[in-house]
């Protein structure tokens, strides 16, 4: 056989990836309790596309063993999904759900049966309610419970995971539910949600620590959305905007994870302004002694960004959209359906910013993909989805990693965003990521022309 023309690393993880809240369904069944997306499609189903809630998600909890099946036929070496801290611990903090333990044993036991490595992720946007009620991620409390979570989870569960993921894009929930009406409690108040991102950050710190003193033979790492920051151009004024705003968006959470320290330039920034969270000085000795092994890099989209120009008075409340304003750029490809920009070398222009300056730690493309609406319209007549789109996007991205790990970057692994289509966040089932498509209706899955094709991609380790 013809070896292909992009050849990847040995062993390189050839997957998809998926969280509990949005792949498990029966939210209120074995012994469950609630989460905040629980909790809100409760009370407000109408925000919700077509007023669906994660109780219907692709019903994982029931399906796992076919699904996994269904895994090891597209070729699947890795997969990740987290553990729903609410499954788990249905209060957040105290008694062990023992149906949890069953199911997650079970599951990640069926994984390995398959030569399928399980990538288990702690956190995936889903608070336990309880905690929410004491304050959320606001609160310190959250951070020793979340520790006290992790510690568990890798009591449990250690002995059958090999790599672990303290969480997934932490900055989301601090924009889409503290600076924005996205996620709960939908509050915008950059104060708080920079201590909420700081609680972030010290809680990964803290749940590396907890891993460590167990002595365990895995990996630990955090999964982040990284965005390469591009000015509108090259004049002083685009460019400082765009340091600012990569400053703000991306080291942020990149530097203390992986470096241990906040950048300087922010800390000063955020105190000029008063808007430094509430620390401990302790903290930052946990947070520079617990940095990550392993990277999980999400990419989506780029940032664009040009100098301000829309009018900020200097009397509004703080955000640091003070300081730049988003650019769109003429001409660029979009994913209209999800209002994301396709920018295919954004993945290399990041892999080479970790090579050159984050110690070319080891890191894995986590998530990449592409939502699109209405995808039954593309079914041939025997209901096969011909999404030649998902291919050509997914071929152009794996081109760039394909460069990016020939000039040296220490890049390891591709997961698809998703296996099935699954559930998301506000938007439901609106936009389908999957391999393989679901009929809600029937939850019968069937494999799209994509999942054809990704199966030979991971059987050759290129194309
Ligand atoms: C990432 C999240 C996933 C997933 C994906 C697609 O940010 O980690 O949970 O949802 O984006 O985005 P969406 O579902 O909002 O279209």
């Amino acid at each position: 056989m013809k070896s292909p023309q992009h050849l990847f690393p040995d062993n390189f993880w050839w997957g998809s990836a998926t969280s509990a809240t949005q792949a498990e369904g029966a939210a209120n069944e074995g012994g469950k309790g609630q989460n905040i997306w629980d909790f809100w499609h409760s009370q407000e189903p109408q925000k919700f596309h077509n007023q669906i809630g994660p109780r219907e998600a692709s019903a994982f909890y029931h399906n796992y063993k076919d699904d996994i099946a269904l895994m090891k036929s597209l070729g699947h070496n890795s997969f990740r999904t987290s553990i729903s801290w609410s499954r788990l611990i249905p209060e957040g903090t105290g008694d062990v759900n023992p149906e949890a333990v069953v199911f997650y044993r079970d599951m990640i036991d069926e994984l390995k049966k398959n030569d399928i490595e399980p990538i288990i992720n702690l956190f995936h946007f889903d608070l336990p309610m309880a905690l929410v009620e004491k304050g959320g991620w606001e609160s310190r409390e959250t951070v020793k419970a979340y520790a006290d979570y992790a510690e568990k989870c890798f009591e449990l569960f250690g002995d059958q995971v090999n790599y672990w993921f303290t969480q997934n894009e932490p900055i989301v929930p601090v924009e889409a539910g503290y600076m924005n009406v996205y996620h709960w409690p939908c509050v915008v108040d950059f104060r708080r949600a920079a201590q909420v991102a700081y609680h972030f950050v010290l809680a990964n710190a803290c749940a590396i620590k907890r891993y460590r003193d167990l002595n365990l033979p895995g990996k630990i790492g955090i999964i982040l959305n990284l965005s390469p920051t591009y000015p509108r151009s090259d004049s002083p004024e685009d460019v400082q905007a765009a340091h600012l705003a990569d400053l703000f968006n991306t080291r942020s959470f990149l530097d203390p994870v992986t470096k241990g320290k906040y950048p300087e330039e922010l800390v000063a920034l955020l105190k000029e302004h008063d808007q430094l969270p509430v620390f401990e000085y302790a903290d930052l000795d946990i947070i520079k002694a617990n940095t990550i092994d392993v990277l999980g890099f999400n990419y989506y989209q780029p940032r664009r960004i040009k100098a301000k120009e829309n009018f900020h008075p200097e009397e509004a409340p703080f955000t640091p959209g003070k300081f730049y304003d988003y650019y769109a750029m003429p001409g660029r490809k979009m994913n209209e359906h999800r209002g994301w920009e396709i920018y295919e070398k954004g993945v290399y222009d990041t892999l080479i910013d970790l090579r050159d300056n984050y110690d070319n730690i080891e890191v894995y493309i986590s998530e990449n993909g592409m939502g699109v609406e209405g995808e039954m319209t593309f079914a041939d007549d025997s209901g096969v989805i011909q999404d030649d789109y998902r291919i050509e996007f997914i071929q152009d991205h794996l081109e760039w990693i394909h460069k990016a790990a020939t000039e040296g970057c220490n890049v390891r692994g591709y997961h698809l965003w998703t296996f099935i289509d699954c559930w998301s966040w506000l938007n439901s089932y609106k936009n389908r990521y999957g391999l393989v498509s679901l009929d809600l209706e029937t939850q019968s899955r069937t494999i799209k022309k994509s999942g054809h094709w990704f199966r030979s991609v991971a059987m050759n380790n290129g194309f």
